[in-house]
């Protein structure tokens, strides 16, 4: 088995100060949050950016800042999100890809998302995968549903996606799949061959399903984006601290931790 990818999405879109105090805005506050998640394991940054009161932004110029106070700091793997925040433009969501990150995302479906819908349409999906493929950025497919394995086969076919492609499991959003342990061996199913993939349970979700990953071969997603607690009713003191569990929970069971040149090596990454 590989070494275990831990990354951490330790910002999001949605998640605000007023629900944890602990949440990294500025550039300058979510480097030293990634910092501090390399330090404890973590060899990618899943990334959002917000405005300076704490609003969502794809600026390129905010991105590039976060980006640049993370690279002075550390190595770890970039992952810039293209999924931004509910009802932003293609345009506007593909804005940082100009900075030629070495991963971004792309979901390859629409889903409900709580009480909005986090609509990608067919022709959106397929300028944001052309927009990835002409920077040479590798995607990681963001399935919020079953279905959207088979679209992502799709533009597999359609050439504008190469395989073997990497997918991370977003379970336990309202208005798509479950977090359930069960839900995640049929999306397992559904995978093509050579695929690698990664668990981001929403909520309670996260730790069941990151430890089923950790035992089947799978790699982890954890931060504030998806959970903001440590335990029920227990805030996380930090995204840190959420890394820390899995790596120590990971080591527990035999599984060693990937660095973030080990992780390039596994996702086939060009630096
Ligand atoms: N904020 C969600 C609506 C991604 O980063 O690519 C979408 C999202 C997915 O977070
Ligand atoms: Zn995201």
């Amino acid at each position: 088995m590989d070494k275990l990818i831990v990354t951490v999405a330790g910002v999001g879109a949605e998640v605000t100060r007023a629900v944890q105090p602990n949440l990294p805005i500025s550039p300058e506050e979510i480097a030293l949050d990634v910092f501090a998640c390399r330090q404890a394991g973590a060899a990618v940054a899943h990334l959002h950016a917000r405005n300076q009161d704490g609003s969502p932004t794809q600026n390129f110029g905010v991105y590039q800042q976060i980006i640049s106070e993370i690279q002075r700091r550390c190595d770890i793997v970039i992952q810039v999100s293209t999924g931004g925040a509910v009802g932003m433009s293609v345009s506007e969501r593909v804005a940082p890809l100009r900075l030629q990150p070495e991963m971004a995302t792309l979901t390859t479906g629409t889903v409900n998302f709580g009480e909005d819908v986090f609509l990608n349409q067919p022709s959106d999906i397929r300028e944001i995968a052309k927009t990835l493929r002409e920077h040479g950025i590798k995607p990681e497919i963001e399935i919020f549903d079953s279905g959207m394995v088979a679209s992502a086969m799709s533009l597999v076919k359609q050439g504008l996606l190469e395989m073997p492609l990497h997918f991370d499991f977003v379970m336990g959003v309202l208005g798509g799949i479950p977090g359930t342990p069960r839900a995640l061996l049929w999306l397992i199913d559904l995978l093509p061959k050579g695929a690698t993939w990664t668990v981001a349970g929403i909520g309670a979700a996260e730790l069941p399903l990151a430890t089923m990953a950790i035992i089947l071969g799978g790699h982890v997603r954890v931060g504030f984006e998806d959970n903001i607690y440590y335990a029920t009713g227990r805030l996380a003191e930090s995204n840190a601290q959420l890394v820390e569990r899995i790596v120590r929970i990971s080591r527990e069971l035999g599984r060693e931790i990937a660095d973030p040149s080990e992780a390039r090596q596994i996702l086939g990454l060009k630096r």
